[in-house]
């Protein structure tokens, strides 16, 4: 494996940090709706931090935690959420449509199912030119329901395409919520299909590294594609309409802080991600209790940076309206 556990908290702890800016920024600039991928920290940065110059990425409405897993600018990309010119899109592509070409972010779309769709065109690109790269979407359980997501699941396999297909499941186990699926088993539809299937405990970054590491060799090898089902938590504030810290702002203490850990939130505390992950490396005696508090300061003054230059950046100019737009003739 690529990363350290260190390194992996680290992102994640930048993931975390970056969605409870923008839900400061979302208040204070007055934005509309945000889908943010609090809770899917571990499975985010321990997937796409092993990917490859070249893999190509296709993404969904939880967009952010993806991209700030694969190391985009987060400057820039709160200056994209904000809609300015400063902004990864030039202010133009917004929360769901923002995306980084030079890391691979091929598109953000919130059509459901759709990253399935253009990965399988990518993976199919990426198969004849030989690059020995792979295609990744990220989708989550609520995508496989849609036609699109049966038609390119058979075609990747039919044709082995260098697919990785990375399901967010955030529905309770065996209970399909957003989908809409006849069978609540959502690896029963890719196993039909013949492709390789996995789930994974997506709150555990270290089981999920494994098991990418493990479909990332299948697919390089030019073996077909692979499905890992990640399952996660829903964090109760998913739906993010009114901007609202749901499970109050992440203090790492109570990760080994039984006071700071038994309030209203309790629950989620158990369950987070990030939590989870420093109590694990600290009963191991990989990090000390300051080694977390350190990283989680240090994320803390990316995105303090990030938010500084998100809100310095002005606004696209309106002779800018067309460029970026269309292809030019
Ligand atoms: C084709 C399509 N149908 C419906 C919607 C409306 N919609 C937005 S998010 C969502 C649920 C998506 O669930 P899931 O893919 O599991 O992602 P989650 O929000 O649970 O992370 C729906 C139905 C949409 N964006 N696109
Ligand atoms: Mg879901």
């Amino acid at each position: 494996m690529g990363q350290s556990p260190r390194d992996t908290l680290a992102r994640m702890l930048l993931m975390r940090r970056f969605e409870e800016m923008v839900i400061t920024l979302a208040r204070a600039h007055k934005l509309g709706r945000q889908h943010l991928a609090i809770g899917n920290e571990a499975t985010g940065a321990a997937a796409l931090m092993q990917l490859a110059p070249g893999d190509l990425i296709y993404t969904t409405h939880r967009n952010h935690g993806h991209m700030i897993a694969r190391g985009v600018d987060p400057g820039k990309a709160l200056a994209e959420i904000l809609g300015r010119a400063g902004g990864l899109c030039g202010g133009k592509g917004g929360t769901w449509h923002m995306t980084d070409p030079s890391l691979g972010f091929q598109s953000t779309s919130a059509m459901v199912g759709g990253s399935i769709g253009l990965s399988v065109g990518g993976g199919f690109a990426l198969k004849h030119k030989k690059t020995g790269n792979v295609a990744v979407a990220l989708f989550g359980d609520g995508a496989l329901d849609e036609g699109i997501a049966y038609e390119a699941l058979n075609i990747a396999s039919l044709y082995a395409l260098p697919v990785l297909f990375l399901c967010e499941n955030n529905s309770k186990e065996g209970e399909a919520q957003t989908s809409r699926l006849a069978t609540k088993e959502l690896v029963a539809v890719p196993k039909a299909l013949k492709i390789p299937c996995t789930r994974v405990d997506g709150g555990d970054p270290e089981a999920v590294a494994l098991a990418v590491e493990t479909a990332l060799a299948h697919v390089r090898l030019g073996a077909g594609p692979y499905f890992l089902e990640a399952q996660l938590v829903r964090w109760p504030g998913s739906h993010q309409i009114v901007h609202e810290f749901t499970t109050g702002v992440t203090d790492v203490a109570a990760a080994w802080d039984d006071a700071k850990a038994s309030n209203e939130h309790a629950a989620w505390h158990r369950t987070d991600p990030i939590l989870r992950t420093a109590r694990t490396l600290i009963a191991r005696g990989i990090l000390t209790r300051d080694d977390v508090t350190a990283l989680d300061n240090e994320a803390a003054v990316i995105i303090a940076k990030a938010r500084a230059f998100a809100e310095a950046s002005p606004y696209p100019k309106p002779e800018a309206a067309l460029t970026g737009a269309f292809v030019p003739a």
